[in-house]
Parts: structure tokens; sequence; C-alpha cells
């Protein structure tokens, strides 16, 4: 038998271990709650920047739906000062939001045709003009090529390779990470990464003139060319025009914007360098496509978010939102 003492020992040793176990187990559970805090407030927090940018987006959307407040955003983002218009102190923290003209970006999407049979050709108009974009940022002609043939596979439905240099699953199955043709229109234009031939470094030179909609009716307005983005007239041009001559020409507008299209064409070194069918069928004095960009920050947590918002029969509606901002 045990003696006394010895159970005694026995006894403390256990009830020590209890302790033990129940502490650990009250600090996991502390930790626990903790964290489940933390994420709720972080949660509620994200909720009210929703909402904030949901409102924001109603009183943008009355905004723009004159033609004259349209218009001012289109003149105004081409002025120097690039600031963010909106900046309000919130309860918890502060938002800043800014329109941004998506007047001169180019959809990747208008590279291909539909007929009405559903036939998709690419669309050699189109597809000349992003390679004149490409060589405004004198990408090598191969790579052009390469881009050009591989993103008209990228998006037809067919699995053939359209021409020797186009691309689609064999191609991508045998890359790392392996993938396969997405073989429809674009969502995003991160997208444009995983397209054969694209490199970050041509990534990141188109990035501020393209654009992803499935809306096909969206033309270049030539009151958003931007002097801080003269590769689009550059393109326009059919890279007559050098970079400076192009900056230069948007310097010189007049301070209202062009009044009519045949304004801006008949300038003289528009004449001398406006050729391609492109150039004449594609221009318009309207922007029809927004993008709202919030940036909230509420309990120190940063959200961003962008609302496409899309002219549709003379009204404006939000067509996409994207939570953070594209690298
Ligand atoms: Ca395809």
């Amino acid at each position: 038998m045990l003696s006394d003492k010895k159970l005694k020992g026995a006894a403390l040793v256990m009830a020590l271990f209890t302790t033990a176990i129940i502490a650990s187990v009250s600090a996991g559970l502390f930790s626990l709650v903790s964290v489940n805090l933390e994420n709720s407030k972080s949660s509620l927090s994200k909720q009210q920047a929703v909402i904030t940018t949901l409102s924001l987006e109603s009183f943008t959307k009355k905004y723009l739906s004159t033609k004259e407040n349209r218009n001012n955003i289109v003149l105004a983002s081409n002025n120097f000062s690039q600031e963010s218009p909106i900046n309000l102190p919130l309860d918890r923290g502060n938002l800043e939001a800014n329109i941004s003209d998506m007047g001169q970006c180019f959809n990747l999407n208008s590279l291909i045709s539909v007929s009405a049979s559903g036939n998709e050709t690419a669309n050699k108009e189109n597809l000349e003009f992003l390679k004149n974009l490409m060589r405004s940022f004198f990408i090598e002609e191969q790579k052009i090529e390469e881009i050009s043939s591989a993103l008209i596979d990228w998006l037809d439905k067919d699995f053939f390779p359209d021409s020797y240099l186009g691309a689609e699953d064999d191609f991508y199955q045998n890359e790392k990470p392996s993938r396969l043709t997405s073989n429809q229109l674009f969502f995003d234009i991160t997208e444009l990464r995983d397209v054969k031939g694209m490199t970050e470094e041509v990534f990141q030179k188109l990035k501020p003139y393209i654009c992803v909609l499935n809306n096909v009716d969206i033309k270049i307005n030539v009151n958003s060319l931007n002097p801080f983005y003269p590769n689009i007239l550059v393109a326009l041009s059919s890279n007559s025009l050098s970079d400076l001559e192009a900056r230069n020409i948007l310097n010189n507008r007049p301070l209202g914007g062009y009044a009519s299209v045949s304004d801006f064409l008949n300038q003289q070194e528009i004449k001398n360098s406006f050729s391609s069918k492109f150039s004449k069928k594609n221009l318009i004095l309207e922007t029809k496509y927004f993008i709202l960009n919030t940036n909230i920050r509420i309990d120190e947590k940063d959200f961003h978010f962008k609302s496409h918002i899309l002219m549709q029969n003379d009204s404006p509606k939000v067509v996409r939102r994207k939570i953070g901002e594209y690298l």
C-alpha cells in the first residue's frame, strides 16, 4: 500500500498537471477569442468600406448621367494635376476617390469579330492598331507577331492555331505552370500575362492603354488623349508621329477640348500622318467608360475598390467591381 505521504505527493502532481492543462487550454481559448474579435472587426471594417463605396457609386452614377459632367471629367483627367478630387474624413478613417476617364483605352476583346453565323475571325484593323501600339514601345517585330498570333488563339473558341506562331492547349499544357487556352473573351487585363510571348515588361507598357469589355462599341475619345500617355496617338498615326510630336500635339489642344472629330483630324500634323482605317473609324468625342477608384481607410485597414461604369442607353451602369489594385 502507498503511504499517505506518497498519495499526497501524487495528488499534488496531478493537481499541478491539471492546472497546467487548464491554463494552456484557457490561453488557447483566449487567443482564439482574440483572433475571432480581430476577424469580426476586420469583417465589420470591410462591410463599412463596401457600403461607403456603394453609396459613392450611386453619387458617381448620378454625376455621370449628364453629358456636361462626363465632359468635365474627361477634360479634368487631362490636366497636370492628377490628384484625387474626392477626399473625405470618415468617422474612423478617411476616403479618397477619383474617376478615371477610360476614353483612350483599347479594348482587347475587340480583336475578335463574330459574324452573324457565329464565325470568329481576327479583326485585322484592330489587330494592326494593337501591333502599332506595341511598335510605339519599340518592341521587336518578332515578339509583336508572336503575341498577336497567340492573342487571337487565346480569344477564339477553336483549338487550332490560326498561324504558325499561334498557340493553343498543346503549347500551354507543356508550359510551367501548365494551363489551357481561355478560348473566350478576357475578363481581366491581368489574364494577358498568361498569353504566349507576353513578358512582364511588355505587359507593364501596355497596361495604361488597354481594357477588356464585352461591349465592342468602345471607341477612342480624342479629348481623352493624354499628353502623359501619348502612345495611343503614336499608334493612331501608324507610328509616323514620334513620342515627342504626339505629346506636343496633345499639349496644344484647345482648352475646352476639340469641338468635333474633324477639328482634330484637320490639324496639319494629324492630316499628314493618319491613314489607317482604324483611326478613321474609331474616333469619337464622348467617353462611355469610366472607373471609380475608391481607397478607404477604416480602423487602420485599407480597402481599394474599382467600380467599372459603362454608359448603356445613355444611362451609367456599374458593370463590374474589383477589389484591390491592378499590379
Ligand atoms: Ca482558341
